[in-house]
């Protein structure tokens, strides 16, 4: 699938390891597709994540899904099951591998790219192939356990100002600040725990829709 920054815009973030278990998984990513999220990133990653066969299972089913409700599928760092599985794209953070072989590995789908800061970006500037770049924790997170610091508007601006790169921010990204970061002109916003997490899933994605 050929890029547009337009999927950006609301970029929902899940694996099962974020959830109960996997039922409820799938209750919330099809609620999220269907009030209108515009990408899906899976991401199998941390405690208590899924492997082998039963990843593979599941994202099949992810796939299945996403293509139903025409919602572009990227796979975290897993190049293997997104070709297996023909996802639209990978994202890799900073420690996922050498980021040249990576995009030559992902040929004819699409590559995002974790950046923390401008050392961060500066390892990846000029690397072609990359199509967008993910920019946090903005936020304090407790939803990845490594995370780096967070970098706030100011650091989220500043990253801002020296990528040609579209940009996408992540990291305690919430209904208290969501405006201020889409006030800075990025192309969009990726959460986890302001969906998974919410009373009403339903209501916090057609709520996304409207504040974005
Ligand atoms: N990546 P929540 S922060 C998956 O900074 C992920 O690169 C991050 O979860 C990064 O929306 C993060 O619940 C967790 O804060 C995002």
């Amino acid at each position: 699938m050929t890029f547009n920054p337009i999927i950006l815009r609301r970029y929902f973030v899940l694996g099962t390891q974020n959830v109960e278990n996997e039922s409820q998984f799938f209750d919330i990513l099809t609620t999220a597709l269907k009030y209108g999220i515009t990408a899906f990133q899976y991401r199998e990653k941390g405690d208590g994540a899924l492997k082998g066969a039963e990843k593979y299972r599941v994202a099949e089913r992810v796939r299945d899904l996403t293509r139903q409700y025409h919602v572009p599928l990227i796979i975290d760092d897993d190049i293997p099951l997104a070709h297996q599985i023909h996802a639209d794209g990978v994202h890799f953070g900073q420690k996922d591998g050498n980021i040249i072989e990576n995009v030559r590995a992902c040929n004819g789908m699409f590559v995002g790219v974790s950046v923390t800061t401008q050392a961060d970006f500066h390892r990846v500037q000029g690397v072609s192939g990359i199509d967008y770049i993910g920019v946090g924790p903005i936020f304090a997170t407790k939803t990845k356990a490594d995370a780096n610091p967070p970098i706030g508007l100011e650091g989220l601006r500043h990253i801002k100002s020296i990528s040609d790169w579209p940009i996408v921010a992540i990291g305690g990204i919430s209904n208290q600040n969501i405006d201020d970061i889409y006030a800075t002109g990025i192309n969009g916003v990726a959460v986890i725990s302001m969906i998974s997490a919410a009373d009403n899933v339903a209501d916090a994605v057609i709520n996304w829709q409207q504040n974005s």
